[in-house]
């Protein structure tokens, strides 16, 4: 209720891994249930502390493969904390006793490259709870209990960094990724074929001076998934999708069996797309906020673009998502700009509010208060 300090922690890191200019070490939020807290860092794992600081457990998750670190924040589900790891290679998600820090089940997911989106909990009805994770090219509904893959839906873009937002019978999921707006897909030919006109040494893999092509070269981190120095198969496969893929808000409806991705895909929409922001589903509409400071309303159930406007006063750059509360909707600007909106298809700006310092996080709302960090202060608003 103060803001006072209670405790801090701090705990060595046994290594120092990469990450993106926009992200820290600690980009993760930590996730509570009401009495300890959980905290996922980059060079660090997993570690859990009571309410008084007290450590309870810890798990080094290793050096992670991702050369923009990661985004992914723990999630709880009962007496389950479910972490996804999501990089070039070794992509892995858990699922953890929260009491003891013992893993209860581990799901390879080589299928999977860098990604950056948080797990969602997904209760069909009569059914046991699930967990969906928005992946690069795939959503994939995994049971809580056991980890086991129960339906997915295929052709999402790739390194997705929004969270999927659940209304109804719907998520939706949101994905831009460079290069593969509309438009730009190609057709790559398959490895076997790519193997008998560039592998001079028959060696079954290729160098970068035998690809000698510098638009494939050029980012060789994202060729070289595995970092082998070499494109084997499964690097070039990754980018072959990565050139088939679209960027895409796509509305899914939830449930069902295997491979659902031609039954359940209820629109899609191309255009205006945010990077880092999730969309927000308020009132029948879904809002996204993008950089530029481009806000767009859909109808949530058609996909119809209701209106699209700039949110004049608080443009730059958005990583923080919109979030909604008691009637408006606050939009974040990279620069510290906090729109309060009125909602709608007529949305329209209320209030411009400056924090005077960037702002990466999204704003949380408990209690009738708005709490908002700042890249140096945590803020608490309320009504006196
Ligand atoms: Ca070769
Ligand atoms: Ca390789």
């Amino acid at each position: 209720k103060s803001g006072k300090e209670q405790w801090r922690k701090t705990i060595p890191r046994p290594r120092t891994a990469d990450h993106h200019k926009s992200s820290t070490p600690a980009s993760s939020s930590p996730v509570t249930d009401g009495e300890n807290v959980y905290a996922l860092f980059n060079d660090f794992g997993v570690i859990s502390y009571d309410s008084a600081g007290n450590e309870r457990w810890r798990l080094d998750l290793g050096p992670i493969n991702n050369p923009f670190g990661i985004g992914t924040s723990p999630v709880l589900a009962g007496n389950t904390l479910l972490v996804n790891i999501d990089a070039e290679s070794g992509s892995f998600f858990l699922g953890l006793d929260k009491d003891t820090g013992k893993r209860k089940w581990r799901r390879e997911r080589p299928d999977f490259t860098r990604g950056f989106s948080t797990p969602v909990i997904y209760k069909p009805a009569n059914e046991p709870q699930q967990v969906l994770i928005a992946g690069s090219y795939s959503l994939v509904s995994y049971a809580v209990e056991t980890g086991e893959p129960i339906w997915w839906v295929n052709s999402l873009t790739w390194q997705l960094k929004p969270t999927p937002v659940i209304h109804g019978d719907t998520v939706y999921v949101l994905g831009w990724a460079g290069g593969s707006d509309e438009g730009a897909q190609e057709n790559v030919p398959d490895f076997p074929e790519i193997l008998k006109t560039r592998d001079t040494n028959k060696d079954g893999k290729l160098t970068k001076e035998e690809i000698a092509d510098d638009r494939l070269t050029k980012d060789w981190t994202a060729m070289d998934l595995d970092r082998s120095g070499f494109v084997e198969a499964r690097d070039w496969k990754m980018y072959q999708r990565r050139k088939e893929v679209v960027n895409a808000v796509n509305a899914i409806r939830l449930g069902g069996r295997g491979d659902m991705t031609d039954k359940s895909v209820k629109w899609r929409y191309y255009k205006s797309l945010p990077n880092v922001p999730s969309p927000l589903y308020y009132e029948g509409v879904l809002y996204l906020t993008k950089e530029g400071g481009i806000m767009t309303a859909l109808d949530a159930v058609s996909g119809k673009v209701l209106k699209q406007g700039r949110l004049t006063g608080a443009l730059g750059d958005y990583y923080a998502s919109p979030v909604a509360a008691d009637g408006r909707i606050y939009a974040t600007s990279h620069e510290g700009k906090v729109a309060v909106i009125k909602p709608g298809a007529e949305w329209e700006i209320l209030a411009i509010n400056p924090m005077n310092e960037a702002v990466n996080a999204t704003p949380a709302f408990v209690d009738g208060r708005i709490f908002i960090r700042t890249h140096g202060h945590l803020y608490c608003f309320a009504n006196q």
